[in-house]
């Protein structure tokens, strides 16, 4: 029996587990745990790991991966409207190279100290190399972004661009090619670069009514949100925020299936309700959020579907899978 990430999260990982009085645990199937700490306030405490192989190409620079270990971890508190305030990082390698760890470390505080987080502990092993961080803030629970609270009529939203990580990715395993370098090296950048939309997500906390993160490509992500919330969708595929740069080299075919199906954008998927989008104009006006609306919740009972040209799409694959 084969499963999926997901699968194996809800038969073997969401057991019933008896809560002591003062705390809340909206955590599992969520992109971060929230813990109650003082009054109204949660711990949010993220994990993720990153594996050779998995999850980054065996040549690649430590400083790149440093980097992405830390922006891929913050953009799930991002996805909550957490700001990060701490982490653990526990790193399996196998070697103590002092070249590799001094780019490695570098990068790492580099990263950390442009949003002010400080490293509180960790783990250090030999074996094939692979990095786990933790990361940990807090904010007012009443208004953490969760995946189960969109309503039906609410319109969904994502910011940025989608799909040219997943060109950035191909282009360094050699499954496209392109001339110019300097397209190509913007591409690379989005890859191993992703910007975590933690301001974004801040902002979003009084008006968007869920959010999720988009690290297994939009359908994916945002099945989830629509999963937790018991609802359906319409989306809009013509509407999808796209970059001229992947139109202008690239044929639809390719990039919409990166946009839907790879991820690693690390941008944030988000539903609002109408009566907020004169705030979220204010925010866009003011540029404080780049976003793009691509459909609407529908009730549970009308599922979740794709239009491109008006006409609907059927798609096979739907989102990364590890397994
Ligand atoms: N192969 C290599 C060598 N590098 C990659 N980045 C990928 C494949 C593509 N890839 C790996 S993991 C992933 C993608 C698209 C999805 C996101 O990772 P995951 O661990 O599921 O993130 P999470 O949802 O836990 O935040």
């Amino acid at each position: 029996m084969k499963y999926t990430e997901f699968e194996i999260i809800s038969k073997y990982f969401q057991r019933h587990q008896r809560k002591n009085s003062n705390e809340i645990q909206k955590g599992i199937g969520d992109d971060s745990a929230l813990i109650k700490i003082l009054d109204n306030n949660v711990l949010a405490i993220s994990t993720d790991t990153l594996v050779e192989g998995t999850h980054f190409l065996k040549n690649i620079a430590p400083k790149d991966l440093a980097y992405k270990t830390v922006a891929v971890n913050i953009s799930d508190l991002a996805a909550m409207g957490a700001y990060p305030k701490w982490t653990t990082l526990s790193i399996t390698m196998p070697t103590s190279n002092s070249v590799w760890l001094k780019e490695f470390s570098d990068s790492f505080f580099d990263t950390l100290n442009k949003y002010n987080i400080k490293l509180i502990g960790g783990d250090t092993n030999r074996g094939p190399l692979s990095i786990t961080l933790s990361i940990y803030g807090t904010l007012e629970e009443k208004t953490a972004l969760l995946r189960s609270s969109a309503n039906i009529g609410d319109l969904i939203y994502v910011t940025g661009h989608l799909g040219e990580s997943a060109a950035g990715l191909f282009l360094l395993q050699k499954k496209i090619f392109l001339k110019d370098l300097k397209i190509r090296n913007y591409l690379i950048k989005k890859h191993l670069h992703p910007i975590p939309r933690i301001y974004e997500g801040i902002n979003l906390k009084n008006i968007a009514s869920a959010a999720i993160d988009i690290s297994d490509g939009l359908i994916a992500d945002l099945n989830h949100i629509l999963n937790n919330s018991q609802c359906g969708a319409n989306i809009n595929l013509n509407k999808l925020p796209i970059s001229s740069i992947l139109k202008e080299n690239f044929k639809k075919k390719y990039y919409l299936d990166w946009a839907l199906n790879i991820g690693e954008d690390y941008e944030l998927c988000f539903t609002i309700s109408k009566k907020n989008i004169p705030k979220l104009d204010i925010m866009f006006k003011k540029f404080l959020i780049n976003c793009t609306c691509i459909g609407y919740i529908t009730p549970l009972e009308q599922g979740f579907h794709l239009f491109y040209n008006e006409k609907e799409i059927f798609l096979k694959k739907r989102g990364f899978n590890h397994f």
